[in-house]
């Protein structure tokens, strides 16, 4: 008796103040690099509305001397409860190449802890470092802790998460995406966070993913590319070949957009300038994994297309082995697996004893092991030709675009405590499709 009377008084007083709580601090800062020389893009989140500002300042100097202002956007979960929130985006323009920078961000009503970057150095000479992996969840993050530690102490430039992120975001109407957020911001606050979606965002058409990440272009992050040092970075969605509920003429437009993209970077000039073409995306072509993944069969959708759809949908395989890709980087499998150069299916070694030595077709590595609650995924017994090194510890890896023809790749266990269990470095002389020949 005494609960409910208790109840009702205080449900009389909030509705004498009628003034609901407002939820206007700042949180799950992220940042990325919108593809626009000399820009940082800057985003997070608020429940309620408020404006949206950064305040910033060269480190070292006067705290906050620069303004910037941008908008934000009503994001309604689809969960039963219709959650809403506000993510925001400001960009920072006039950036100084190389220069680190002090930022917080918020409004008048309320603002973020400080943190801080730097400024993309936009020289062609330029030698980038990457921490790259997929798959990474909200419980047991495996890399997360040593991501956290280097990231601060400066060892990258870039993260790359190639899809899968907190399983699932939309969970318990967001909540699980907020939190996931949340945790990364320890190294998403710090350099360019750049994702791809993977198939754990599918729900609600992935709207968790577009509404929440701000990549370069205007495909609500779906696909976009960019160039860093000598390389240009092409990221898009094997997602569009599995939910075609969501439309075929996504995978269609990706496809033209993909066709259009190579074109361009391999125009002499360009090519010249920017030597390496990248790829991420989620799901590989190929993978030696024991699950009944899309890759452990012969014709993977991203690779040979689909033959069931009107119209045919066209694979990846040939368009990237014709626009002289160089390097294709995948997730999905929560597995460590490096390939030997191949193209359908047979193995084009530079030669027998450098393999990665002017490789004649591209390298695939696949990294989706940084831990979600999925745990590990296994191997077939009996690696097929093209797989190179395969392991199944947790970990991520670090990639490093030495110069225009030398590029390192290394695998980190998280538990083998930080060892380098795999590394590479390609050398090419030729890129483009005539590095083939
Ligand atoms: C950018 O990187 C190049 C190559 O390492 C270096 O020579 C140049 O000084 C750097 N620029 C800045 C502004 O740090
Ligand atoms: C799903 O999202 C894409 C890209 O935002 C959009 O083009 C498409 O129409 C959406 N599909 C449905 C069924 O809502
Ligand atoms: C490619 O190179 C590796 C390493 O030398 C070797 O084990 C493999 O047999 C080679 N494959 C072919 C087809 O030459
Ligand atoms: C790239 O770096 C490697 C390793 O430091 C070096 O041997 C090579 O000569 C460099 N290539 C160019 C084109 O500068
Ligand atoms: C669509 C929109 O409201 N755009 C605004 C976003 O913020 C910038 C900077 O304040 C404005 O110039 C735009 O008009």
């Amino acid at each position: 008796m005494a609960v409910l009377h208790l109840f009702v008084f205080c449900g009389l007083l909030s509705l004498g103040s009628s003034v609901p709580p407002v939820w206007l601090q700042p949180e799950q800062v992220h940042i990325s690099y919108p593809g626009v020389k000399g820009s940082m893009l800057i985003t997070w989140t608020t429940l309620d509305y408020t404006e949206s500002m950064v305040e910033y300042g060269l480190w070292g100097g006067k705290l906050f001397s620069l303004t910037a202002k941008g908008n934000s956007t009503l994001f309604i979960d689809g969960g039963s409860e219709r959650r809403k929130m506000y993510i925001h985006r400001v960009t920072l323009p006039d950036l100084i190449p190389g220069a680190k920078y002090v930022y917080h961000c918020g409004s008048e009503e309320g603002w973020s802890d400080f943190f801080f970057f730097t400024a993309l150095n936009e020289s062609i000479s330029f030698s980038p470092r990457f921490a790259l992996f997929g798959d990474m969840g909200n419980e047991n993050p495996q890399s997360l802790a040593r991501l956290q530690k280097e990231t601060q102490a400066g060892m990258y430039d870039v993260i790359l998460h190639i899809g899968d992120f907190a399983y699932d975001m939309h969970e318990d109407n967001g909540r699980i995406g907020d939190e996931f957020m949340r945790q990364i911001e320890s190294i998403a606050a710090y350099v360019p966070y750049m994702a791809c979606p993977g198939n754990h965002e599918w729900a609600y058409n992935f709207s968790h993913y577009k509404s929440r990440f701000s990549m370069p272009g205007e495909t609500e992050s779906l696909w976009y590319s960019w160039n860093i040092g000598s390389a240009h970075i092409i990221s898009f969605s094997t997602e569009v070949y599995f939910y075609i509920e969501y439309g075929l003429d996504l995978l269609f437009r990706q496809y033209k957009w993909l066709q259009k993209d190579l074109e361009e970077a391999n125009k002499p000039e360009n090519r010249a300038a920017r030597p390496w073409i990248i790829t991420m995306a989620h799901r590989p072509m190929y993978c030696s994994n024991d699950d009944k993944d899309d890759c452990t069969k012969f014709e993977s959708y991203v690779r040979h297309g689909r033959s069931d759809t009107m119209p045919h949908a066209p694979g990846l395989e040939d368009l990237f082995y014709q626009h002289g890709v160089d390097l294709e980087l995948w997730a999905h499998e929560h597995t460590y697996e490096r390939l030997w150069p191949v193209y359908n299916y047979k193995v084009y070694n530079g030669s027998i004893d450098a393999p990665y030595e002017n490789p004649k077709a591209p390298v695939h590595i696949i990294t989706g092991s940084a831990g979600c609650r999925e745990k590990h995924d296994g191997f077939i017994p009996k690696p097929r030709d093209w797989s190179a090194f395969r392991s199944t510890d947790y970990g991520y890896t670090r990639m490093h675009i030495i110069n225009s023809t030398h590029l390192y790749l290394e695998q980190i266990s998280d538990d083998q405590s930080g060892k380098i269990i795999d590394s590479l470095t390609m050398i090419k002389e030729v890129h483009g499709p005539e590095a083939w020949l």
